[in-house]
């Protein structure tokens, strides 16, 4: 082992050779909590040629690898259980460019979000894809795991702002897929392949992403309803009276108590409602006044609202929240079920999910929440037992794919969903999944607890 850590160390300098448990306790833990693990060496490369270099090392010496980039994501996927080196992307840092009139950024993986929607903004563009983990979370890591977030209503998916990317497959060769053109149509897309592939087919160096226009006359409006059938109907008329939907975020009511017990807020509006939904709005210069025209003419869904001006305000405060209070105010790691239907079966999911609850797991606490536009909701289990965890998800599980719905929307399958994605997923679609990886990664050592087994 020591002349393994060696030729690391040749590679990327000793000091990016992390053994120490004290150092390397941040890249071994996931955000939750929930994922501990343990590694061989956390190696942090400077370049490409240093991740192929790793990559290649790696391979030969048949070590198991784990790329990681912010370390946010929520279903373990980034975290080494079984030892396996971690392959840290933090130092693949340098933004390209930024091109306001083709609308696109160049950057390394290791961006992170933040700080490339900064770079956007110094042009007058933006970037099209936010998440309340938007500080630590990489460009890497949302290509990663096709992350969804609160803009997808509006700008669509990561993998919708992926134009060109840059990886190294195991043995090292390097796959670089570059033009900045809307229109490319020899072969296969390889980008979006390797969007959602959570670090199965290769180590993403570097990315070349869309970038939007940024949103005019933005306006928030915070909407108690009586169900998430009113919610949607609220999201429809604002669609159709011209407004552009910036997001659309449901809440219930507990969730937003939870929310406001933790970060000692006071409540938003003081209807009793059982849901809110959060609508930003933007688009045209009235578009307060056809957002107040809109909740006002929409009593018989609306029961109480409050509008704000501004992107970034306190009402954002109430969702942005939850994950951090629902963690916090749970006695064991949350079980976090990220979960799609289709729009017209939220409501019956939903009601499903409470009554069998109710009946088969007493003391377990739901708080759910999410991007109710894409039909994502963030189902999260409160105060479960550790034994209760496995039940619990497939109790979820088998009721989402029995509303016809995903058992990952926008977090991925990790660790924690990977015993389940034959629900939903036929055997020739996993068999085909299982071709491209082993024609990728033929030595299978690119995250190999995730996505389907090598082999049946
Ligand atoms: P990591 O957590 O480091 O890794 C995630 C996965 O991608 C792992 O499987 C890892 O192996 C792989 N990976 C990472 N970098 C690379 C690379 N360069 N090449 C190949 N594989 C790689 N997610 C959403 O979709 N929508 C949300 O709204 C959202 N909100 C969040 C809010 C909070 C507060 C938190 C904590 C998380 C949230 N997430 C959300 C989850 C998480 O932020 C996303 O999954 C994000 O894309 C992970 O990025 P990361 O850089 O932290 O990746
Ligand atoms: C969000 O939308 C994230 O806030 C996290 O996807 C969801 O904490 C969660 O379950
Ligand atoms: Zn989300």
């Amino acid at each position: 082992m020591q002349s393994f850590l060696d030729e690391l160390a040749d590679i990327v300098g000793a000091s990016h050779v992390l053994t120490d448990p004290g150092v390397v306790a941040g890249y071994v833990t996931d955000w939750t909590g929930h994922w501990q693990g343990h590694t061989t060496a956390v190696v942090r490369p400077a370049d490409t040629g240093q991740v192929s270099a790793v990559l290649a090392l790696c391979s030969r010496a048949g070590v198991a690898v784990v790329p990681q980039g912010g370390n946010t994501g929520l279903v373990g996927g980034s975290i080494p259980m079984d030892g396996e080196v971690v392959l840290s992307t933090t130092r693949l840092s340098v933004i390209e460019h930024v091109d306001p009139i083709g609308r696109t950024i160049a950057a390394g993986a290791g961006v992170t979000i933040a700080r490339a929607r900064d770079a956007a903004r110094e042009h007058g563009v933006e970037f099209g894809v936010d998440l309340a983990s938007r500080e630590s979370a990489t460009l890497g890591g949302i290509v990663a795991t096709n992350a969804g977030g609160i803009r997808v209503i509006k700008n669509g998916d990561t993998r919708s702002q992926l134009l060109g990317i840059e990886a190294v497959l195991s043995d090292g060769r390097v796959l670089t897929r570059w033009k900045e053109l809307t229109k490319d149509n020899v072969g296969y897309g390889l980008p979006g392949l390797l969007a959602g592939s959570e670090g199965t087919l290769a180590v993403i160096t570097r990315v070349l992403m869309r970038l939007v226009l940024p949103p005019s006359a933005t306006r928030v409006a915070f909407v108690a309803v009586g169900s998430v059938g009113d919610a949607l109907m609220v999201v429809d008329r604002l669609e159709r009276a011209g407004l552009t939907l910036d997001a659309a975020e449901l809440m219930t009511r507990s969730g937003i108590d939870l929310v406001c017990q933790h970060q000692q807020l006071r409540r938003p509006l003081s209807a009793d409602a059982p849901f809110c939904v959060l609508v930003e709005v933007s688009g045209r210069e009235d578009a307060e006044t056809t957002l107040l025209e809109v909740l006002d003419d929409s009593h018989e869904f609306v029961l109480d609202a409050v509008v704000e001006e501004g992107p970034a305000h306190r009402l954002w405060q109430y969702r942005e929240s939850h994950t951090e209070s629902v963690g916090a105010a749970s006695s064991t790691p949350p079980v976090k079920l990220d979960i799609s239907t289709p729009l017209r079966d939220i409501e019956a999911f939903l009601n499903e999910l409470t009554t069998g609850l109710d009946r088969r797991f007493p003391g377990v606490r739901a708080i759910c929440f999410g991007h109710v536009a894409d039909g994502n909701i963030h189902v999260n289990l409160l105060d479960a037992a550790p034994d209760q965890r496995d039940t619990l998800s497939d109790f979820v599980f088998h009721l989402v794919t029995d509303h016809n719905g995903s058992i990952s929307a926008e977090h991925g399958v990790g660790r924690a969903k990977a015993p389940w994605m034959t629900l939903g997923r036929s055997a020739v679609d996993l068999d085909v999944m299982r071709s491209i990886r082993a024609a990728l990664d033929p030595a299978g050592i690119l995250n190999p607890h995730i996505l389907p087994a090598r082999r049946p």
